[in-house]
């Protein structure tokens, strides 16, 4: 069955792979299974033919046959057990690689995603390089705890699995910031993520998007 996804027509961020429809092409690249995008505009988001799929009128969204999802964190849940390659066999294994999903999204993202809004949208507040002082400080802790629970280690738990394929989505906000720089292990730790074959897959596929609605 045709698996169709949904993208921004044209990415706020101009190809750097952040937005949320990456992790699902990565997924699908890790799964080795075929997709179809369909491109939308920020208009279209808010129109209902997609808050149909996505209530709250936002990519990614999966199509498959009868089935729709939205979410990106349920839909590369519902790769992972569909597919191979992106969960454990094991019952325990699995369901440590799905709290690492968990993680990524609930523990590890608000504070870098807050701190990535506050930088476009509150830079002329006059609090706000206070507030930048505290996500900053958040976005330490918590990539400390990562940092030392992943130790030598390639990947979380074993084997990479979707719990690393959103755990590097979330850190890549924060590539090229000093922030990331203070944890030579977990900038590594994305560089690992980014070397794999079906991470540059996704990546060409969405930075295509972008280049072909910006030419020149
Ligand atoms: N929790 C959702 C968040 C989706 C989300 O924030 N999507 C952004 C792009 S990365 C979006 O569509 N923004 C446009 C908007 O909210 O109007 C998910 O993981 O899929």
């Amino acid at each position: 069955m045709t698996i169709t996804i949904t993208a921004f027509e044209r990415s706020p961020d101009r190809g750097k792979g952040l937005a949320r429809d990456m992790r699902v092409r990565w997924a699908l690249e890790e799964a080795g299974q075929p997709y179809g995008v369909r491109l939308l505009s920020f208009k279209a988001l808010k129109e209902p033919a997609h808050l149909a799929l996505q209530p709250f009128g936002q990519i990614p969204t999966y199509e498959e046959g009868d089935l729709a999802l939205f979410g990106s964190g349920a839909i590369v849940l519902h790769i992972a057990e569909r597919h191979g390659g992106l969960l454990p066999e094991d019952a325990n294994a699995r369901a440590r690689a799905i709290a690492w999903m968990f993680a990524a999204l609930n523990t590890v993202e608000p504070p870098i995603f807050d701190r990535a809004l506050a930088r476009i949208l509150e830079r002329d507040e006059p609090w706000y390089e206070q507030r930048l002082r505290v996500l900053e400080d958040s976005i330490r802790k918590r990539l400390g705890a990562l940092s030392s629970r992943l130790g030598d280690a390639d990947w979380l738990d074993g084997a990479f699995s979707a719990g690393d394929l959103l755990m590097v989505t979330v850190l890549l906000r924060l590539k090229g910031s000093a922030l990331l720089d203070e944890f030579p292990t977990l900038s590594a730790y994305v560089a690992r993520g980014e070397a794999r074959p079906a991470y540059k897959r996704a990546f060409d596929a969405q930075l295509a998007v972008f280049t072909a609605a910006s030419p020149g």
